[in-house]
């Protein structure tokens, strides 16, 4: 068992590495939840989870902990319906909620038994932990824990507690960034037309579940001067992640949507578009490195369902949601759920449907099972179909009011 979930972990580091390189032919997809949900554990370091961490509560919401040795104590007040723990520390290190624990003392997660109730991968850098992130998880009031795990030799880390408390919401609402793009700026992005009719459809994917998203008058936005220099063309996954700091000072509470130039570089770095970490982001905080959803405008004008697919598709990971299916479907882990999310009511399609015998399932392969699913992990543009248990995570993320 544990030397099967090591050879996980040198999985996820070979798909970020993939990643990283341009092989990733989706190019909406994100490295690191891309068919490696178990990760985190590079070698037996199981600390002595007993140590006495923070205990965050509304009252308190900020904390600091070490990630190798402290649990991590979150007093729910009754009548929450969620929280998103964003923990800061992990740099490059990976980190990952290995169990998280309600409190009647039931594990929702628990990567050393296959627990998945309440999925978390492991990622580096800015990490965001929703629970729920499944309508068969119950947010209990009280003490809930979690333990984490790191490949590092452990680290401080600090942890903001956002809580949502009204009950599930039907609206999100969003900034949109504009840099660099050919013929589309804040002002002529606002005006009847192209750029109005891909909101449009976005739009009526997330309303079909009772969602709607809302761009005030104050959304668009202009990066401008040095910024639009450097960032009009995103180079590297440096400045990916230095793009969605940009968020910083301007209105919280909302998703970023950046809007692109190009995203490209030296080594084959290429991608549509981005939810940056695994799912979800960092619930309405700005100025962070995964603060946004990036989004590739090279093709705007020429193949706007992509667009608007890459939009829609990258919001449901920012929302919480992971893959539906993943590119090898479970081949990667046949045991484990790495093959797909960890929904009940989402269609899961088999390695028996890779007709062409490529090791991956396309959406066409899988049309009768999730290909149509927004959140298969590679979509095709008519991929907009979402479940009543993927729109219950998304009503459920504190960012949707
Ligand atoms: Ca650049
Ligand atoms: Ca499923
Ligand atoms: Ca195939
Ligand atoms: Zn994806």
């Amino acid at each position: 068992m544990k030397l099967h979930k090591t050879a996980l972990v040198l999985g996820l580091f070979a798909l970020l590495l993939a990643t990283a390189c341009g092989e990733d032919e989706e190019g909406v997809n994100n490295g690191t939840n891309n068919g490696a949900n178990n990760g985190g554990n590079n070698g037996g370091n199981n600390g002595g989870n007993n140590g006495g961490g923070p205990a965050v509560s509304p009252e308190s919401p900020m904390g600091s902990f070490r990630i190798d040795t402290d649990t991590l104590s979150v007093t729910v007040p009754a009548g929450a319906t969620s929280v998103a723990l964003v923990i800061d520390g992990a740099g490059s290190n990976l980190i990952l909620a290995q169990k998280i624990t309600n409190p009647s003392g039931v594990a929702v997660m628990d990567w050393e038994n296959d627990v998945y109730t309440n999925r978390t991968d492991a990622t580096d850098g800015l990490y965001t932990v929703l629970i729920p992130n499944n309508p068969e998880v119950v947010l209990e009031p009280g003490v809930w824990t979690l333990q984490f795990l790191t490949d590092g030799s452990g680290f401080d880390a600090t942890v903001e507690a956002v809580y949502k408390t009204d009950g599930l919401g039907s609206t999100i609402d969003f900034n949109l960034f504009f840099v660099g793009v050919d013929g589309l700026d804040a002002a002529t992005a606002k005006a009847p037309g192209p750029f109005q009719d891909i909101l449009g459809n976005v739009k009526a994917v997330y309303a079909a579940k009772g969602i709607t998203l809302n761009f005030p008058e104050d959304a668009y936005i202009d990066i401008t001067g040095a910024d639009a220099e450097k960032y009009g063309k995103v180079d590297s996954f440096q400045e990916h992640a230095e793009l969605f700091t940009l968020s910083g000072g301007h209105p919280e509470g909302r998703i970023n949507y950046f809007f692109v130039g190009d995203i490209s570089g030296e080594g084959g770095f290429e991608l549509l578009g981005l939810s940056p970490g695994v799912p979800p982001g960092p619930v309405g905080i700005n100025g962070t490195e995964r603060s946004g959803v990036s989004v590739n405008m090279t093709d705007f004008g020429a193949d706007d369902a992509v667009i608007e697919i890459i939009m829609a598709h990258e919001l449901g990971h920012h929302l919480g949601a992971f893959h539906t299916t993943e590119r090898n479907g479970a081949a990667l882990d046949p045991d484990g759920i790495s093959g797909s999310d960890h929904l009940s009511d989402t269609p899961n399609c088999p390695d028996s449907a890779d007709a062409n015998g490529n090791k991956r399932l396309s959406a066409a392969e899988c049309a009768a099972e999730d290909g149509g699913n927004l959140m298969f992990w590679s979509p095709a543009n008519d991929s907009r179909a979402v479940t009543d248990g993927q729109a219950t995570v998304w009503k459920g993320n504190p960012v949707t009011k």
